[in-house]
């Protein structure tokens, strides 16, 4: 978001496989000690909750958050922030991170990935972009949890418009350089 919107930005690494989350000063910005938080240095407010955070960056710079549009764009971005987002994230512990641990844990996982999958594309086989014609902050929370596809052992390439949204995106210049800034040189997962 921040180089879609072209904001100069500097990172500040918390490693949480060391807890560095529960540092006390990071606790004072991000209540539940979660990953990731911003600080505003023009006005020194500090936001938690990357949909809040989407939200706060789209208002301030006017971009990715039509007004005509909003409540389309709240649901799709709601619906990541409560759903996509943290059930391919268990995706993710059971079946990436964890293998062999919990039979139950990754057959129902595995389960309700494939579902998102299939609920995203058709949803994206009515609409362009999530929330419609134009993309949106609905489609940039979303976009990086479907680029770990590779992990979901799904196969995008099943699903057409699933597919060609995420090939889209992919092609986006502030898409490209965030994936290189995050993770020297790289790129979004081809299909
Ligand atoms: N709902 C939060 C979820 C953030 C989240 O779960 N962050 C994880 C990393 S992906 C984290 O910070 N985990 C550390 C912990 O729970 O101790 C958001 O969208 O910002």
């Amino acid at each position: 978001m921040l180089e879609e919107i072209g904001y100069n930005y500097k990172v500040t690494k918390i490693d949480i496989n060391n807890e560095e989350q529960f540092n006390k000063d990071f606790k004072k910005i991000s209540p539940f000690s979660k990953i990731p938080v911003i600080i505003d240095h023009k006005n020194n407010k500090t936001i938690f909750e990357s949909g809040a955070i989407l939200i706060y960056l789209a208002e301030k710079s006017e971009k990715f958050y039509n007004e005509n549009n909003r409540t389309e764009i709240n649901q799709w971005l709601m619906a990541q922030m409560s759903y996509i987002g943290p059930m391919l994230g268990q995706h993710h512990q059971f079946h990436h991170y964890n293998p062999g641990k919990s039979k139950f844990g990754e057959d129902r996982y595995f389960k309700i990935s494939k579902r998102i999958y299939q609920e995203l594309d058709e949803r994206l086989s009515k609409a362009k972009f999530l929330s419609g014609d134009n993309y949106t902050i609905a489609d940039i929370g979303t976009f990086p949890w479907i680029a770990r596809h590779e992990w979901h052992d799904i196969g995008l390439k099943k699903f057409n418009n699933l597919t060609r949204w995420y090939e889209e995106i992919s092609e986006r210049e502030a898409v490209k350089k965030g994936f290189a800034f995050m993770n020297k040189n790289e790129t979004p997962p081809k299909p």
